[in-house]
């Protein structure tokens, strides 16, 4: 069902702590954690508890969740003092998606080109 854990999610076990995480902040409804293959030097992923495939999806299921990790990317940067940063959310396979639980990639700590790859 839509919001359960998923038995085959690496980002539902890492909220069920059965995957280790360096994880950096953490709330009822959000988790933040380092990425495992850091693009920038600030480079952490927010990700809601509950399991949805993709932002969208979570927006139009669970809004405030969706706004939870939204709030939650802004005092990631301001905890690593990026004073600007980006949040990424890839979508689909095509945009670079490998995890389908959705995710915000919140990174900063370097300059960043626009438009991105
Ligand atoms: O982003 C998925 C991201 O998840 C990608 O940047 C690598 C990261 N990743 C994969 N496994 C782990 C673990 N175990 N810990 C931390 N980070 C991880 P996407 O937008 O789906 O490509």
């Amino acid at each position: 069902m839509a919001g359960e854990p998923q038995d085959d999610c690496l980002f539902c076990k890492i909220v069920a702590k059965e995957v280790p995480a360096t994880v950096v902040r953490e709330t009822e409804t959000t988790l933040a954690f380092r990425d495992i293959n850091p693009q920038a030097p600030t480079h952490v992923l927010v990700i809601p508890k509950v399991h949805h495939p993709d932002a969208a999806s979570l927006a139009a299921a669970e809004p405030a969740a969706a706004a939870d990790v939204l709030r939650e990317a802004g005092e990631v940067a301001a905890q690593e003092q990026a004073d600007s940063y980006r949040i990424v959310f890839n979508t689909g396979s095509g945009a670079g998606q490998t995890v389908f639980h959705a995710h915000a990639h919140v990174l900063g700590g370097r300059g960043l080109q626009w438009p991105p790859g």
